[in-house]
């Protein structure tokens, strides 16, 4: 099998250095699957990302063909068939929100270009680097050469978080709660929706709200700690969701590459068509199923009530006004 060539920015970063581990050893693009890392990060970087390449090499993966280190873009995108967007610039001390809009900008311009010019046109990207849903919707603008579906952001984190959430308080593996889903935007107004949640419960399933038995809890508590997720691990362990962080890039990529089972959904911040009432041409969290051509569809005709509706559409305007002021610092 030739090998796939998978890009990973911020390569030098915390989330790439547990990310790198999954994808090369093939949790990612399967165990038979080889392949050639691109790794960019920013020139003063350099040093550490050869540090990376150094421990790549020592844990002899017989997946890992290549390791192409870089701080040129072109290098980074040409002929690739995965791009893990994890680099952005972060938000430091007393900086404004626009300034730090303005400077990711920048960034996903530039790798937008980038990806228009030198990658495959059937490259599927996944943006991690915060704001990650208007980062995705900027970098695809300025790629018109390739389909807008094959641009993401990643909500996969919050949904796993809700996930767990949700089997903790109901004493069941992680693995036998499925469709949760995160609606909107990677901030804390995203929407985490348990309504049409299922759990197996001794081999029988149920609606999550059903076995749950707190409406109260669901639509207070539950939501606020999925959304403070992120705060509270920063305030723990003094730097922000790493491992987490990674796991959840590769159970995006992979769903993507393999397809979900049937009757299974999971969330993606992906190109809104609108569905839901949502605001369109944004890039909105949705649930959506995947098949084993790599192509999502948004799930349709979910029962949404008027308390979720209000909820979807707080996230939603957050958005059109992230991308309002993102296009507003573009100039072309
Ligand atoms: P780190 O600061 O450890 O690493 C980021 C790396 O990106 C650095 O090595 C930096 O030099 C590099 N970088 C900056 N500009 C670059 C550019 N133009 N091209 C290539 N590389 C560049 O951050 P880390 O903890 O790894 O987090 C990375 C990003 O993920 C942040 O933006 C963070 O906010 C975001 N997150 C997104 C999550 C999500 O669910 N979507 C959750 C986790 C995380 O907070």
């Amino acid at each position: 099998m030739d090998p796939i060539r998978v890009l990973v920015t911020g390569a030098a970063g915390q989330i790439a250095y547990s990310l790198l581990y999954s994808v090369a050893k093939g949790d990612v693009f399967g165990p038979n699957q080889p392949l050639s890392l691109h790794l960019l990060d920013i020139a003063p970087m350099m040093g550490v990302l050869e540090g990376v390449v150094m421990e790549l090499n020592d844990c002899a993966f017989p997946l890992l063909r290549e390791i192409i280190p870089t701080a040129d873009e072109k290098v980074a995108f040409s002929d690739i068939d995965a791009a893990f967007l994890v680099g952005a610039m972060p938000r430091r001390e007393g900086m404004e929100r626009k300034d730090l809009l303005a400077a990711n900008v920048k960034i996903f311009k530039s790798q937008g270009k980038a990806l228009d010019q030198y990658a495959k046109k059937d490259v599927k990207v996944l943006v991690v680097g915060n704001p990650a849903n208007t980062n995705a919707f900027i970098c695809s603008k300025y790629a018109p050469s390739i389909p807008k579906e094959n641009f993401s952001a990643m909500t996969r984190l919050d949904q796993n978080r809700a996930t767990s959430q949700i089997a903790n308080l109901l004493k069941v593996n992680v693995s036998d709660v499925a469709n949760v889903i995160i609606w909107g935007n990677h901030s804390s107004t995203q929407y985490p929706d348990v309504s049409h949640a299922i759990v197996s419960i001794n081999g029988t399933v149920t609606g999550v709200p059903d076995a749950v038995k707190d409406d109260g809890y669901l639509q207070g508590e539950f939501i606020t700690t999925v959304q403070k997720r992120g705060a509270a691990v920063i305030a723990a362990r003094k730097l922000s969701s790493a491992m987490s962080a990674a796991k959840a890039a590769c159970d995006h990529m992979r769903d993507w590459f393999a397809g979900v089972s049937e009757g299974r959904f999971v969330s993606m911040g992906v190109i809104s068509d609108g569905s839901y009432g949502t605001p369109k041409d944004v890039i909105y969290s949705f649930p959506v199923t995947i098949g084993p051509n790599k192509k999502w569809n948004i799930v349709q005709g979910l029962q949404v009530n008027d308390f979720s509706q209000e909820k979807m559409k707080i996230t939603g305007d957050e958005l059109l006004q992230e991308k309002e002021e993102a296009l507003s610092v573009c100039q072309d």
